[in-house]
């Protein structure tokens, strides 16, 4: 079995992108879903699910992995109630195996998903892409959520894991977590895996964790999976098969020192959905997401495909971020999710694909 190309898709009446568009994209076998209305230590329902496989059926597109099915804040900071959202998740992960889904993609990153400073920068052809800049992230928590929130607020979009229930409550979030430092994240970490790898086990599901995006702690609040020591660390903290790796080469590679084709190397058995996006560096810090191309940025991707398919990886893949092309800007397209510049991602990388699949067979 090849490796299984996939495409992010925000739901109906979430994503301007339909499901007839995405079936024009070729290659594309399932899209990667979620429930986007839960709030975090919600209970997905078997009645919810069903509606969401009804209309993939449709196209003939699986649901094999999900993305994500975000961790309470509880499960996190370590408090006693985590106990009843741990018997939620697993609650959650025993119904979307009933649907056949294969691979659940989360994070464990303290109050802010993925972080950026700005969401439609110039990047020089007349497109923007999502843009990172350092010293515009440094203390004021506050501005940057208002930034994003503003931005969501305008367009009356959603943003996973910028909840605007939380974050009208982050100051109250910021003291919860004032006691969790590494140490004590890691421990949670493992106090949430241990306690669901019994029911990983019994559904067949791999939990992935996707890396956290930026690589390094931010606000003060610790990070953990941000680099080749950190993912080693933590598939020998819980060694379980099911215990996974959503591989992110973008939010990786925000560490321009990251060599995301060695980590592919040395873990391929352990990847269970691979994230590909390019990232271009800047000398004061700065990364600006670039085109799938190898050569528009700084990540390695051609290295990277080959790592994937020099190690027989039949996980399930697609193009991270693109930027946003041909009229697609503010208010017309989710932030980093257009869809050509993804579509052209895929293009791309299943042309690198089918190349390496011949060398193969010709050696
Ligand atoms: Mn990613």
């Amino acid at each position: 079995m090849p490796m299984q190309m996939t495409f992010r898709w925000y739901g109906e009446g979430n994503d301007k992108i339909s499901l007839q568009d995405i079936k024009q994209i070729p290659g594309v076998t399932g899209i990667v879903w979620a429930l986007h209305d839960k709030m975090p230590g919600e209970v997905w329902t078997v009645e919810e699910i069903a509606k969401v496989k009804e209309q993939l059926d449709k196209y003939g597109f699986h649901m094999d992995v999900v993305e994500s099915v975000n961790v309470h804040d509880d499960i996190k900071i370590g408090l006693p109630t985590r106990d009843g959202y741990i018997e939620n998740y697993k609650t959650t992960i025993r119904n979307l195996a009933k649907f056949g889904v294969k691979v659940i993609c989360y994070n464990f990153m303290p109050i802010f998903d993925w972080t950026r400073s700005d969401l439609f920068h110039p990047v020089g052809d007349g497109s923007t892409a999502l843009y990172y800049q350092k010293d515009m992230i440094q203390d004021d928590y506050n501005a940057m959520a208002a930034y994003i929130l503003g931005f969501t607020e305008k367009f009356t979009l959603s943003f996973p894991g910028w909840e605007p229930e939380r974050m009208a409550k982050l100051d109250e979030l910021f003291r919860l977590y004032k006691d969790v430092d590494h140490e004590k994240l890691w421990a949670n970490l493992r106090y949430f895996l241990e306690a669901i790898m019994p029911t990983c086990e019994e559904t067949g599901i791999k939990m992935a964790i996707h890396m956290d995006d930026p690589p390094w702690d931010i606000f003060g609040l610790p990070r953990l999976l941000v680099d080749e020591p950190s993912i080693d660390k933590f598939l020998r903290m819980v060694d379980h098969p099911c215990n996974c790796l959503t591989l992110c080469s973008g939010s990786l590679n925000a560490n321009p020192d990251t060599n995301v084709a060695d980590i592919v190397r040395k873990h391929c058995d352990r990847i269970a959905f691979a994230h590909i996006r390019n990232v271009k560096h800047f000398e004061n810090g700065d990364f600006s997401e670039a085109s799938h191309r190898d050569c528009d940025g700084d990540t390695g991707i051609l290295e990277i495909l080959r790592a994937y398919h020099d190690s027989g990886y039949e996980g399930y893949i697609r193009p991270d971020h693109g930027r946003h092309l041909w009229g697609e800007g503010p208010g017309t397209v989710r932030p980093g999710y257009g869809l050509y510049d993804r579509a052209l991602g895929i293009m791309y990388m299943l042309g690198v694909w089918d190349m390496l699949d011949r060398l193969k067979e010709n050696q």
